[in-house]
């Protein structure tokens, strides 16, 4: 489902007077005027290159439609007056799914950031930068979301192209990541990347210098592979950790509910819920009591497993 207005794309506009900010970055229809970028002289700020770079946190998450909170570093040498980063996100596995995106930022770009213009497109398909059709959205948001689900085709890809509007960005890195890619996965492993592979070097990163004499950096960039292991909640409501489901995981739920302690475990595949909420309503409560003891006592339902919830927990069996 798409979450965005109707296509546009981003165009960027040199500020010709002022030092700071200089540059606006406006949405603009798709027929409107191209990224002015393009029109830029291609001055390639050799001397920086080395330490302009845009890095994309690599990790592992556990599948169980969640929000997986992704960083991207922007490291420069230089003051920049602006930064135009596209990232696509591509699943490089049939089947890692992603349900839902959105971009914010903080760090360093906070005091010089007024918002974010994105525009997004997406593939039909990308396994050689195929099927690239127009997308939608352009709108200047700190953090926006969009929603497409990439599971219909083998290898499916969401593109994303980010255009900042910045007063000048000091040279430094960013110890905390400068913007965030917020991603929902969904209960289904496998791997996707953020890179830039299928992007043009036309519309590629960029990094200026001055915006007044169009000076730009092409900053080198590292992308970020993120591996969806599978859900398991496979010990959901064995409380005292014994592979059994009896009495005492009873006592030990009584204990947490009423008690405050001990505090039921977590598994690693078994993301933001512990052994505790037997009913998958969210949260260890007297009904997650109730619905053990039924289970122990009389013929309740079993435990139920959260990797079958999607989301959880609000859509659960
Ligand atoms: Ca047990
Ligand atoms: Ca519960």
């Amino acid at each position: 489902m798409t979450l965005l207005p109707k296509a546009r794309s981003i165009t960027a506009t040199a500020c010709m007077s002022c030092r700071n900010p200089n540059m606006h970055a406006q949405a603009s229809t798709a027929s409107g005027s191209r990224l002015s970028f393009l029109a830029w002289s291609l001055l390639i700020h050799a001397s920086g290159q080395a330490a302009n770079n845009v890095s994309v946190e690599s990790m592992t998450v556990t599948a169980g439609a969640q929000d997986v909170l992704i960083g991207v570093r922007i490291t420069n040498d230089v003051e920049l007056c602006a930064m135009v980063i596209p990232l696509e996100i591509r699943a490089v596995t049939p089947g890692s799914f992603i349900n839902s995106m959105a971009l914010s930022y903080g760090g360093r770009l906070d005091s010089v950031m007024t918002h974010i213009v994105i525009a997004n497109q997406f593939f039909a398909k990308d396994s050689a930068c195929q099927g690239h059709r127009p997308g939608f959205g352009g709108v200047p948001f700190k953090e926006i979301g969009a929603s497409h689900p990439i599971s219909s085709s083998p290898v499916g890809a969401l593109f994303f192209r980010i255009g900042f509007v910045t007063a000048n960005l000091l040279p430094g890195t960013d110890t905390t990541p400068s913007v965030r890619v917020k991603v929902n996965v969904t209960a289904v492993p496998g791997t996707f990347e953020i890179d830039t592979a299928c992007i043009a070097l036309s519309n590629h990163l960029i990094f200026a210098t001055s915006c007044q004499d169009q000076v730009r950096v092409l900053p080198t960039f590292t992308k970020g592979v993120v591996t969806i292991a599978a859900c398991n909640c496979a010990h959901h409501g064995d409380l005292n950790g014994d592979d059994v489901l009896d009495v005492l995981d009873l006592s030990f739920l009584i204990d947490y509910v009423f008690g405050g302690y001990p505090i039921p475990p977590t598994d690693q595949g078994c993301p933001h819920i512990d052994r505790g909420d037997v009913n998958c309503h969210g949260g260890d409560d007297v009904f997650d009591v109730i619905y053990l003891n039924d289970y122990l006592f009389s013929s309740g339902p079993a435990p139920c497993d959260p990797c079958t919830c999607s989301p959880y927990p609000t859509n659960c069996p």
